[in-house]
């Protein structure tokens, strides 16, 4: 099958680049939000989202004439949906974008047409959600229009190239439709196209995530076993990785994103009895920040009173994201233990943090510091100076949670120098 026009709903993460992309390889896309801010951006020719490579990508796209943004979905031959799927309180996921999203296509789908679900979604929400609120228009799914499943699986940070080079897997409600999803998907994807079916693909995109989870959670309980041990964990996964069959990953000061901390709830919840491993691990990473709180408080003797220069609130290195970023919540467990935390993170100046007071300079943090944090291991920070800094702030000591700076330099600059599950 060829496509020659193709309709991305949500303008994302994911939607944006997706979009972008089959501009570039001469399809004539039209990209669909909700949020008219959005489009205003775009529409002037400015990415809402900070990624590699994605404002230039962007522009090319809308100045070859084949991208255009609206917050109306168009008629299209192939139609993708990459909305948000968060979830509520009680950890059930929200399909409330992606239920509006399909029934925004409802008008426009045609006898022939493709849609595509990239959402991360619980199993079955393809074929028992999505299908359903399609065939309101009258046609029916598999006889008269093709509906298939395909996760995103890119790295913030290297989503542009992960597009591009990353398997791709897509899971048809039917075979004709893995195989449309084929054909639309390899105009500009290079790595491997797998075809599955619906429910298979949106279990393999939730298994990742939830493994990548349960193996981040047993490195961050080894390092919690390491500091009652007075072991250096750092010492001790850098050996245990030498065995040909183990990898340990980092610990750190927990797990953020809108993905590795969020997708294993929906297995957990679409089936608890089965999934009480996964849940253990949620557990563990979501307490990491309040462990290593604790551990920071410890080695001060208190926090109360006490300037931190706090570096760093992006949810993993090298991303100017905030939401749901581990690095904030520990921030703000410091903050409750009583200290005054002056927060620096240079890719995200102004984030506008509630309970957190955020500096503009490295300095600012600095001048008043008691003690220096270090809770993203961002290029930046690895390339700071111990001594240049021994130059900026009294502070007597340091503490690196992420691994990021080497112990002996920073002591030979006269800082103390502590970290997560370090040898005390
Ligand atoms: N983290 C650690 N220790 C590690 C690795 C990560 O503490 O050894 C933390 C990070 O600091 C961050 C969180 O985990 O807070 C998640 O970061 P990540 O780099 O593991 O993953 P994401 O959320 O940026 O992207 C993941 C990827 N999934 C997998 O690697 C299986 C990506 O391929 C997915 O496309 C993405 O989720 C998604 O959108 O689902």
């Amino acid at each position: 099958m060829k496509f020659s026009s193709v309709c991305v709903i949500g303008m994302g993460y994911i939607g944006l680049p997706t979009a972008s992309m089959f501009a570039s390889k001469g399809i004539q896309v039209t990209g669909v939000d909700t949020n008219a801010r959005v489009i205003t951006a775009l529409q002037a020719g400015k990415a809402h989202i900070a990624e590699p490579g994605l404002q230039e990508h962007l522009l090319n796209a809308l100045h070859s004439g084949r991208l255009a943004v609206s917050t109306e979905v168009v008629s299209a031959e192939a139609f993708i949906i990459a909305v948000p799927t968060p979830f509520y309180d009680d950890k059930q996921a929200d399909l409330r974008a992606v239920v509006a999203a399909s029934q925004s296509i409802v008008p426009h789908l045609r006898r022939g047409n493709l849609v595509i679900l990239e959402s991360t979604s619980p199993p079955r929400t393809t074929v028992d959600i999505v299908a359903p609120i399609l065939e309101k228009s009258g046609l029916k799914v598999g006889a008269d229009f093709l509906l298939a499943y395909s996760p995103e699986r890119v790295l913030p940070g290297r989503i542009l190239q992960e597009l591009v080079e990353n398997p791709r897997v897509i899971g048809g409600v039917d075979p004709a439709s893995a195989e449309a999803g084929r054909d639309l998907y390899q105009t500009f994807v290079q790595g491997e196209i797998i075809l599955t079916d619906a429910t298979t693909a949106e279990m393999v995109k939730l298994m990742e995530n939830t493994f990548r989870d349960i193996n981040i959670a047993v490195a961050n309980e080894f390092s919690r076993l390491a500091d009652a041990f007075n072991v250096d964990i750092w010492e001790a996964i850098s050996i245990a990785n030498r065995h040909p069959r183990v990898n340990i990953l980092r610990p750190g000061v927990g797990v953020g994103g809108h993905c590795i901390d969020v997708d294993p709830w929906f297995l957990v919840e679409a089936a608890p009895e089965s999934a009480r491993l996964i849940k253990a691990a949620r557990g563990i990473n979501d307490s990491q920040p309040a462990f290593v709180a604790k551990h920071i408080q410890s080695i001060a003797r208190g926090l109360e009173g006490k300037t931190i220069a706090f570096l760093g609130l992006a949810f993993k290195p090298d991303v100017d994201d905030v939401r749901e970023s581990p690095a904030v919540a520990l921030a703000r467990h410091l903050v409750s233990a009583g200290a005054r935390v002056l927060a620096y993170e240079p890719l995200k100046p102004g984030a506008n943090l509630q309970d957190i007071e955020q500096v503009e300079h490295l300095e600012e943090a600095l001048a008043e510091a008691h003690l220096v944090v270090l809770g993203v291991a961002h290029g930046a920070f690895k390339a700071l100076n111990p001594a240049e800094m021994r130059l900026k702030t009294k502070a007597e000591w340091v503490y690196d949670a992420v691994n990021a700076w080497d112990k002996h330099a920073w002591e030979a600059a006269g800082f103390q120098f502590y970290g997560l599950a370090r040898k005390h």
